[in-house]
């Protein structure tokens, strides 16, 4: 048998890599992997038990909440609440942040969209979590607004959990991504995609095609470039799924402005931030257009901005087009 290092095994070595670590940030993703664990479960058994279909709610963002997007919110709430390391969560499906009064002085706060895609639940399509972790910014007590509203390259962790043909978790602590797949007779993540890089080839696009005579001209004319370069086009829906797509694959995902939506669509605390940490740290790039995403100034938790992520070239080479563009205009 093959030497398997189970998900637990992998952040116990890695802690040993820092000195002076205190074990508190391996708490939380240990958290994070057990409440995976149970949303895969409830997830892959969504068809069967009556708990899919809408709840009947909307969200912060106006959006039509589905009863797993609440089960997997209240999961991994609970989970977090277990280890006493996380003094506060924002998520997608919480107007405010939720400080967790158990745990006030613990030093770090966690963000997350607790399933992404969810409006692809009754078709079988993918979905994911999305988690990004952050030192609290204030000293103790209750956490505050400003600990959660940091930029993106403060994040000491990020990852996902992608709900697909295997359940997936994805990671990193700022040193490489790292893969792990769920064995689901033994119940546990086992490292399956060790340091995740970017393959050199790039050559698919993906973006809401539906969009396209709402998108600025520089973002419609890279995507005629893909098309002139016979790029594959392939779009799930599903961020996380994407995402994860681009990272094993190469090429670029999009999500831009549009005329009647000058942000775009995709929240960055919680979807943009978590995965830009991921790609970069495999070697790509993400962008708003103009900027880096993970120097955006956060300052709602429910912003949202384009997107161009993917393979270093390409997020390039939509960042020149637009520039141009912006210096044609301006002169
Ligand atoms: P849902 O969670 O409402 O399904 O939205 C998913 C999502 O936030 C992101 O995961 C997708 O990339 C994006 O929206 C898809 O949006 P379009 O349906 O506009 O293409």
């Amino acid at each position: 048998m093959k030497n398997l290092i189970t998900l637990d095994e992998f952040i116990i070595r890695r802690q040993k890599d820092f000195p002076f670590a205190t074990g508190e940030l391996s708490g939380l993703l240990r958290d994070i992997g057990l409440a995976a664990k149970i949303i895969s479960r409830e997830v892959n058994k969504a068809g069967l038990a009556d708990i899919s279909g809408l709840a009947g709610q909307e969200n912060a963002s106006g959006e039509d909440v589905q009863k797993l997007d609440i089960l997997a919110d209240n999961l991994l709430i609970a989970c977090l609440k277990n280890s006493g390391e996380c003094c506060g969560i924002a998520s997608e499906e919480n107007d405010t942040f939720v400080p967790i009064l158990g745990n006030k002085d613990a030093k770090y706060i966690v963000i997350f969209d607790p399933l992404d895609g969810s409006s692809n639940i009754d078709v079988n399509v993918s979905i994911g979590t999305i988690f990004a972790i952050y030192r609290r910014q204030s000293v103790a007590g209750e956490c505050l607004l400003e600990d959660f509203l940091q930029d993106g390259v403060e994040q000491v962790a990020a990852g996902y959990v992608l709900y697909g043909s295997s359940t997936m978790l994805v990671y990193t602590t700022g040193k490489g991504v790292n893969g792990f797949t769920l064995d689901p007779s033994i119940g546990e993540f086992c490292l399956s995609h060790p340091d995740i890089r970017l393959p050199e080839k790039a050559d698919t696009y993906s973006v809401n095609h539906s969009g396209y005579k709402e998108f600025e001209p520089a973002v419609q004319k890279f995507i005629d470039e893909c098309i002139d370069q016979d790029f594959k086009f392939r779009y799930v829906g599903s961020m996380v799924a994407d995402v994860h797509r681009t990272l094993l694959k190469g090429g670029i995902f999009m999500y831009p402005g549009t005329t009647k939506a000058p942000s775009g669509k995709l929240r960055l605390l919680y979807e943009c931030n978590p995965l830009s940490f991921i790609i970069e740290q495999a070697g790509g790039k993400a962008s708003n257009g103009s900027q880096r995403i993970l120097e955006l100034g956060a300052y709602k938790l429910h912003q949202r901005t384009p997107i161009f992520i993917g393979s270093s070239h390409l997020v390039d080479r939509v960042e020149a087009l637009i520039q141009t563009r912006v210096l044609n205009v301006e002169h």
